[in-house]
């Protein structure tokens, strides 16, 4: 198949690579729903053209029954709804200090839109699992060349997770994004929704579902989106999962003008994986803390916004505004990036520099 150039209504987007295309929303524009044309990209490769009416969905591995679904097949399955988070684990990259290679996000390789789809529990049941199968891998039509030592040369995007992740009502075979048809750029005609898990394994153009029986280890979450973790001291990469609670200010934006002896409504989201935020603190001053207002009902694997009024003192100059989550676990944004994520999973608290003028 061809590859597809990205649309041309992006106007509204930072573009961090043209191609394969590497769009950024601009945070200050933050809405409790992101806009599909204003939802960041991030693609590996070029973009493939698939047709509905081409598209199949095969289900292989450790089933009782391979299935093959059309795009029909699949819309005749009953499906869900919800408003869905998604963040690329390297959002927030341009924070980094010594400056990090990749991608270099600022604040907006993250959304939330509303997507339709068919939980991958009930194709999964419709295969039948056999038993002993531990992983699910979810892998795309689009391809290319990747620096990889185990297997160098042309892969998939694929990513796989454990059974038990897979059959949760909050992962899903999405094919319509805030009420319409995916866009292109966005997987049509069919992706995964992996709820709670940062954006990479949310696999687009989805073509192959495949159950193992023995963990899957992949490019793309034992080389990238793979971090240390620790056990007994020894570091082993392992796969990046489970977005990490974080606040992020809208407004006042990096070096915006805040008018001096007057309140100011600081305005933003936060969110936390398989969590729920309870708390969102502002500092104005790097050394106290207050309590802003959680706005809305908490939505699973959804942002949740809020605000905070900030008095503004008279006197002018910079100040630094900063924001932090506390959510349902306990777990609190540390005040630095731990280099064992690499350049992945970047929830430290930094501050919004603005000028009070
Ligand atoms: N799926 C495929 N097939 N190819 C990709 O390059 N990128 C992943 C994921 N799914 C990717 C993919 C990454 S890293 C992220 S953050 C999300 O898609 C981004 O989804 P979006 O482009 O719809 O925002
Ligand atoms: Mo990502």
């Amino acid at each position: 198949s061809e590859a597809v150039s990205i649309s041309a209504s992006r106007s509204g987007l930072i573009i961090r690579e043209k191609e394969p295309a590497n769009l950024e929303f601009p945070f200050a524009s933050l809405t409790p729903v992101t806009p599909t044309n204003e939802f960041f990209v991030r693609t590996h490769f070029p973009i493939p053209a698939i047709s509905a009416k081409d598209w199949t969905l095969t289900v292989d591995g450790e089933v009782e029954q391979e299935l093959v679904l059309t795009y029909d097949d699949l819309l005749r399955l009953p499906s869900v709804t919800a408003p869905v988070l998604l963040e690329c684990a390297g959002n927030g990259r341009a924070q980094l200090v010594p400056k990090a290679k990749g991608l270099l996000w600022d604040t907006g390789a993250v959304g939330t839109a509303e997507w339709t789809g068919v939980p991958l529990s009930a194709v999964l049941e419709k295969a039948g699992v056999k038993k002993g199968a531990v992983d699910v891998i979810l892998q795309g039509a689009d391809k290319g060349e990747v620096d990889d030592p185990k297997s160098p040369g042309v892969v998939h995007f694929e990513r796989s997770l454990p059974l038990a992740k897979a059959m949760r009502p909050e992962v899903f075979l999405a094919y319509k994004m805030n009420g319409k048809d995916l866009t292109p750029d966005h997987g049509f005609p069919v992706r995964a929704i992996v709820g709670g898990w940062y954006g990479m394994a949310s696999v687009k153009w989805l073509t192959h579902v495949t159950v193992t029986a023995a963990p899957f280890e992949g490019f793309w979450q034992s080389l990238e989106y793979a971090y240390w973790k620790r056990e007994r001291e020894r570091p082993t990469l392992t796969a990046v999962t489970e977005v990490q609670v974080k606040a992020q200010i809208a407004r006042p934006a990096l070096s915006e003008a805040v008018p001096g002896g007057k309140p100011y409504r600081v305005f933003g989201a936060a969110w936390s994986g398989e969590s729920d935020v309870v708390r969102v603190e502002v500092s104005t001053d790097g050394k106290t803390w207050s309590e802003a207002t959680l706005l809305g009902e908490s939505v699973p694997f959804a942002w949740r916004l809020w605000a905070f009024q900030w008095n503004v003192p008279e006197a002018t100059g910079q100040y630094r505004v900063m924001a932090r989550a506390t959510d349902t676990k306990g777990h609190t944004q540390p005040v630095k990036h731990d280099s064992d994520r690499r350049t992945y999973m970047i929830n430290f608290a930094f501050a919004v520099e603005v000028e009070v003028v």
